[in-house]
Formats: structure tokens, C-alpha cells, sequence
């Protein structure tokens, strides 16, 4: 499951997105809320989960999810930097205020999305530079007591990340060979992370969200950052997400809006990350599954149960397309040649329709 971090200065609308991602109207989850943390489940839309549940009719159908959290009431990043549910976190969504609303005061003052961009990235930065040199002192403590090549080979990388972070810019923008990346793993530093900016638009420009990202000059403050940008207008959308569905559709078209929110921000995360989903169907269960580009069918089987993983035998796969071509009937697939048996290492694909056998 993608796990996802929100951030964002006070009083920006992380908590009416959350809400609005994980659909529940109340649920718990309360604006302007000073709970510890709030966390939502985002149920992931997916048309083609609606389909092969309509051709199998199983007893449940189960979307992918992604587990959203919120630290509320913190008040730029600084303070939540040390929290496990964000170092944890396979991206970092930044909720950007650029809605304009006099009864909702922001923290500094004037509405002014770029130099809100460069403060978060700069809180960031700030935590990713202490952890960088609280381990390079301890890394020089170490070599003191005795030489070693991985702990050279680490300093020079965290060395690199430092100056990385002092000239400004977010580890993300670094681009590290595979050995590197894996030396930095354990520190999880935030602004290695995929950042999604969401731009909390003003109602009036939800319909034109490059126009407002030109009139707020976020696009020079956006560029060399790495990150991807999906607008919403969340107040308005989560007041529409909570009409009866067969209206909900009517508003969005009202306002420009061609999709739901949710369905928006879940895509853009997807894109960011390189995410893909595979299958699982049955006349118990049909079900979606998320997986980072390039995994293997034995991580894959992983995804559903260790167990599966641990006595992978083969992984019986048909691709989306040729199965609902033909109705949703294996035997039909068979007969053509679309079914396949692939080993271990077969690289998952979109779409996959996957069948694990395995030995317990
Ligand atoms: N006009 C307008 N108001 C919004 C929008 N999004 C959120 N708000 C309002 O802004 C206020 C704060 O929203 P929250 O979602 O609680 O913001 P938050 O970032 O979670 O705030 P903290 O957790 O207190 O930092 C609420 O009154 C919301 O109704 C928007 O798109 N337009
Ligand atoms: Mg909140």
C-alpha cells in the first residue's frame, strides 16, 4: 500500500483534502482538528476493478489503497520532521494555500504560493541537514576506531547530500547510482521523497489551474524541484463528493472539473511514484493490487501475503485487455494463447491479471 504524508503551513486545507481523499464526509476526521495525527484510507478509483467485478459478480470487491496522514495543527514542517508516519511515507503531498478567503487568515499574512513552495522545501531541507551531519559525526567517530571502505563510501555520499542541502536544493533533485541510493535508504530523508505540490485553487480559478499557477509565478519557483502539481479546489469538491453520486458528476462539470478530485490527486500520486496496478479476481474476491513500475511477480505475490511469496511456484497471468475482451473467460484465453505461466523474475505489468500458484 502507497503511504502518503501531507504537509503544508496551518490553515491550508490538508485536512479538507484528507477528507476529501478518503471520502468520509465526518468520519473522525475533523478540520482544524489539534489530534496528534489524523490518518485516512483513499480508496483507489479504478474503472477497470469496476469492470472485471461486473463480469466475475464476486461476493466483494476490494479497490488498491493509499494510507494519507495529516499532523495536525503543526504549523510548517520543522516540528513533525522527526515523526515516524512521515519518514515512513513514500511521498509528501504539500497542500499549497492559494485559495483567497478573508475569514480563514493565513500564517504569513499575504496569499503567496511561491514563497510558501520555497518555505516548506527550505523546513525540508533544514531537517534532512540535521540528520546529514548528526551521522556524518558519528561516521568520523567510527573511522577514528577503524578503517572501513563502506564507511568511506557512505561518507562520501552523505557529504554529497549535504552540500546538495546547503546550496538549497532537495535531495530529490540529486540523481544517485543504484549503490548510492541504497546507502541512503535508512535515513529517509523527507526531501528525497516524491513531492506531489497540491494547489488548493481559489473557486474561481478551478477551471483554468494554469492561469493561476502564472499569476502566483509558481512555475519558476516549481522548476529544478522535481515535483509534479495537481489543482483542486478541496472546500468546494468535498462539499460535491458529499452529494448523492448521480449529482456529483453534474457540479464537477458545472465548475470545468472532468474528474473527481480524488480520482485527480490519486493519478497524479500513481504518475509521481511510477506506480501500476495488477488483478486479482475471483468468484470470492476481485481485487486491485499497487506495485512500483518494474516489480517483480515474486514481490508482486509478496504484495498479498509473504507466504505466497516465500513458495512462489508460477505466476499465471493474463493481461486486462484480453480477459475482459473475451468476457472475463479463462478457458477462452486459454484456448487463444493469452494465458502465460511466467517464473520469479517476470516483470509485473498494468494490468496484469495475475493467478499465484505456490506451495505452502
Ligand atoms: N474558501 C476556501 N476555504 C477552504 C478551502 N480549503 C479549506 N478551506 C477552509 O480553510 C480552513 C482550514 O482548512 P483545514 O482543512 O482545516 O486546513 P488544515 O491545513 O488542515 O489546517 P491545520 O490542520 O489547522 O493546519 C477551513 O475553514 C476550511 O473550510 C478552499 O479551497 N477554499
Ligand atoms: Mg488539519
Amino acid at each position: 500500500m502507497l503511504r502518503a504524508g501531507l504537509i503544508g503551513l496551518p490553515s491550508t486545507g490538508k485536512t479538507t483534502l484528507l477528507r476529501l481523499l478518503s471520502q468520509s464526509g465526518d468520519g473522525g476526521v475533523e478540520t482544524g482538528g489539534r489530534a496528534e495525527s489524523q490518518v485516512g484510507v483513499a480508496r483507489v478509483p479504478d474503472p477497470r476493478l469496476d469492470r472485471l467485478t461486473a463480469l466475475f459478480k464476486p461476493k466483494r470487491h476490494v479497490p488498491a489503497t493509499v494510507e494519507l496522514t495529516e499532523l495536525a495543527g503543526q504549523g510548517g514542517a520543522r516540528a513533525l520532521l522527526d515523526v515516524t508516519s512521515f519518514r515512513d511515507a513514500d511521498a509528501l503531498l504539500h497542500v499549497l494555500r492559494m485559495f483567497n478567503d478573508d475569514r480563514v487568515p493565513h500564517v504569513a499574512g499575504t496569499i503567496d504560493p511561491s514563497r510558501d513552495v520555497r518555505q516548506m522545501e527550505d523546513e525540508l531541507i533544514l531537517a534532512d541537514l540535521g540528520v546529514a551531519e548528526r551521522r556524518l559525526e558519528r561516521i568520523r567517530q567510527d573511522q577514528k576506531k577503524g578503517k572501513s571502505r563502506e564507511l568511506d563510501e557512505e561518507a562520501r555520499v552523505i557529504e554529497q547530500c549535504r552540500t546538495t542541502l546547503e546550496d538549497g536544493h532537495p535531495l530529490r533533485t540529486l540523481s544517485l547510482d543504484p549503490e548510492d541510493t541504497k546507502r541512503l535508504r535508512g535515513f529517509s530523508f523527507l526531501s528525497a521523497k516524491p513531492l506531489l505540490v497540491v494547489l488548493n485553487l481559489d473557486e474561481a480559478d478551478v477551471a483554468d489551474p494554469a492561469g493561476a499557477i502564472e499569476r502566483a509565478g509558481l512555475a519558476d519557483a516549481l522548476t529544478g524541484a522535481a515535483a509534479e502539481t495537481v489543482p483542486v479546489c478541496a472546500k468546494i469538491e468535498l462539499e460535491i463528493a458529499q452529494l448523492p453520486p448521480e449529482d456529483c458528476a453534474a457540479f464537477l462539470d458545472d465548475l470545468g472539473l472532468v474528474d473527481s478530485g480524488l480520482a485527480r490527486v490519486i493519478r497524479a500520486s500513481y504518475r509521481l511514484l511510477g506506480y501500476i496496478s495488477f488483478f486479482t479476481v475471483g468468484e470470492d474476491e476481485c481485487r486491485a493490487w499497487s506495485i512500483p513500475r518494474a516489480t517483480s511477480a515474486q514481490n508482486a505475490a509478496g504484495e498479498i501475503h509473504s507466504d505466497i511469496a516465500r513458495g512462489f511456484i508460477r505466476a499465471e497471468v493474463v493481461s486486462y485487455d484480453a480477459l475482459t475482451a473475451r468476457d472475463g473467460s479463462y478457458p477462452a484465453c486459454r484456448e487463444h494463447g493469452e494465458v502465460r505461466l511466467e517464473g520469479k523474475e517476470y516483470e509485473v505489468r498494468d494490468g496484469d491479471i495475475i493467478n499465484f500458484r505456490f506451495a505452502t
